[in-house]
C-alpha cells in the first residue's frame, strides 16, 4: 500500500479525534471493480423487494444494509480483506492482528433519513473498550446532500454511552447532548470517491440524509483487534454462529484473521448469511 496513506500525522489525529481520512488505498480501477460486486450483492438480496423508501420501516429509510457479502462473493471478498485497507486499519489502531467483525453494504437511497447518532460498540457483547474502527467508503464520494458522515471530536474518549436504538428514535435519550460529550459537536465529512472516512467503535457519529435523486452508495469493513472477549450473552449471529462462549476470545470461520493478509484469503463459513438489527 501506498505508507502515506497513514502517516503519523493521521495516526495521531485519529488518535485524538476518533475519525481520521485516508486517500491513495484503493485505484480507481479497483473501486469501479469491487463497487460493480456491491451493487450486484445489493441487487440480489433485495430482488423481492419493490417498496418505495417512504414504505420502508424508519430504519430501512436510513439504509438498505447488506451485511458480510464476502461470505457470498468472491470479488467482494477481496475488497473486504484488502492488504491496503486493513494494513491502514492496523497502523490506525496501533495493533498487530486484525479479524474481519463484519462488512456491509449501507445504501443510502434517494430521499432516505438521516442515520441517527450513535457509537457502534455498544450494540455488540464484547469488550465495550475494544480496539475497533469502521472504515467506510464512498463508492461515489459523499456529500451533506447525499448522506455524508459526522463524528463527534474526542467522543471516542468518553467511554461506552448508552445505546441508541436507530431502528425506531423513539426515546427521548438524544446521545449528541450527553454531558460526557462536554459540549463537542459534529464535524462533518465530505469526502471524494477514492477516500476512506474511519472511525472508532466509540466514536459518537451520524450520517445526513439524502436529499440527492442518486443512492448513496457505501461500503464499509469492521475491524476488531484479536484477542477481544465476547463479554455478554447477548444474541449475535457471528458469535453465536462460531460457538464463541462468554469470556471466549472472538474467533472462528465467520471472523477471520484480516491482517496480516492470509494467503490463500479464508473460504466462507459452512452457513453464511446477514443478521438484521443495528449491526454497524
Ligand atoms: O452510512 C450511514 O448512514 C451510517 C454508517 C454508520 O453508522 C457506520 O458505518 O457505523
Amino acid at each position: 500500500m501506498n505508507k502515506s496513506a497513514v502517516g503519523q500525522d493521521v495516526v495521531a489525529e485519529f488518535q485524538a479525534n476518533g475519525f481520521a481520512v485516508t486517500d491513495n488505498i484503493f485505484s480507481s480501477a479497483e473501486l469501479e471493480r469491487f463497487g460493480a460486486a456491491v451493487d450486484r450483492q445489493v441487487a440480489e438480496r433485495n430482488a423481492t423487494d419493490k417498496r418505495e423508501v417512504g414504505e420502508k420501516t424508519l430504519y430501512e429509510q436510513s439504509f438498505i444494509q447488506c451485511m458480510r457479502l464476502w461470505e457470498t462473493d468472491a470479488l467482494v471478498r477481496e475488497f473486504a480483506f484488502h492488504s491496503g485497507l486493513a494494513e491502514a486499519a492496523a497502523t490506525l489502531l496501533g495493533v498487530e492482528r486484525l479479524r474481519l467483525w463484519q462488512d456491509q453494504a449501507l445504501y443510502k437511497e434517494a430521499g432516505g433519513r438521516e442515520t441517527t447518532a450513535h457509537q457502534d460498540l455498544v450494540f455488540w457483547p464484547i469488550d465495550p473498550e475494544a480496539p475497533l474502527i469502521s472504515a467506510w467508503i464512498p463508492l461515489d464520494g459523499s456529500t451533506i446532500e447525499s448522506g455524508a458522515m459526522a463524528y463527534v471530536p474526542g467522543s471516542h474518549l468518553a467511554g461506552p454511552l448508552q445505546p441508541v436504538d436507530i431502528t425506531h428514535r423513539t426515546e427521548p435519550y438524544d446521545i449528541l447532548t450527553d454531558p460526557a460529550l462536554g459540549g463537542a459537536t459534529p464535524t462533518w465529512i465530505e469526502a471524494p470517491a477514492g477516500s476512506v472516512v474511519w472511525h472508532h467503535g466509540l466514536t459518537v457519529h451520524q450520517a445526513s440524509a439524502n436529499t440527492t435523486e442518486h443512492t448513496r452508495r457505501v461500503f464499509t469493513v469492521v475491524f476488531l483487534a484479536d484477542g477481544v472477549r465476547r463479554t455478554k450473552p447477548w444474541e449475535l449471529m457471528p458469535l453465536d454462529r462460531d460457538g464463541i462462549d462468554v469470556g471466549d476470545v472472538v474467533a472462528g470461520p465467520g471472523l477471520p484473521i484480516v491482517w496480516p493478509t492470509p494467503s490463500p484469503l479464508p473460504e466462507p463459513p459452512a452457513v453464511v448469511g446477514q443478521a438484521i438489527g443495528p449491526q454497524h
